[in-house]
């Protein structure tokens, strides 16, 4: 997977956020960006910032759900990363609107102004689970100016990682 990161960002350093709530799989993303294999994992708890680092891309990761408390410590992460992936469960359409509230939060935090969001709606091979379209909805991105993409993808067999990277790295300042 080293040739993937060479290839798709290059010899730039990037730091990069990867948050969602507990559950989106946001630890399963990162294993499989790692190993190539699905690993199934425990759900993180509390503020435990987990942090990946693969080839130069730096990865700062984080459960965002019900945090208000510890909030204005997530400024220290914030500062200096140049691009966020919000990764939501496309089959938890309990917590979506959940989702929406803790997405608002961090984009409209000032240290987030000019970072381009990546949001990859995870789990795409469950049945049944929400699309693309429908998610978009369901978080309102829309009325949020600044560069975004929104593709599907899955932890379990590794549709839409490589793509979503991409555009990212395209868009990262
Ligand atoms: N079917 C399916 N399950 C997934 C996928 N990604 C993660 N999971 C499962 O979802 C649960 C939460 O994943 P985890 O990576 O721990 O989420 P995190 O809390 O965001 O780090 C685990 O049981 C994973 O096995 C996926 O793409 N498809
Ligand atoms: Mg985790």
């Amino acid at each position: 997977m080293g040739n993937l990161f060479g290839t798709i960002f290059g010899k730039k350093r990037y730091r990069i956020l990867l948050l969602g709530l507990d559950n989106a799989g946001k630890t399963s993303i990162l294993s499989r960006l790692r190993l190539q294999e699905f690993r199934s994992t425990v759900p993180t708890v509390g503020f435990a910032v987990e942090t990946v680092i693969l080839d130069r891309v730096h990865f700062t990761v984080w459960d965002v759900g019900g945090q208000d408390k510890i909030r204005p410590l997530w400024r220290h992460y914030f500062t200096g990363s140049q691009g966020l992936i919000f990764v939501v469960d496309s089959t938890d359409y309990e917590r979506m609107d959940e989702a929406r509230r803790e997405l608002e939060k961090i984009l409209n935090d000032r240290e987030m102004r000019n970072v381009s969001l990546l949001l990859l709606c995870n789990k795409q091979d469950v049945a049944g689970s929400m699309q693309p379209d429908e998610i978009r909805q369901a978080l309102r991105l829309d009325k949020f100016v600044r560069p975004y993409a929104i593709i599907p993808c899955s932890a379990l067999n590794g549709s839409g990682l490589t793509e979503g990277l991409t555009w990212l790295s395209e868009h990262c300042k």
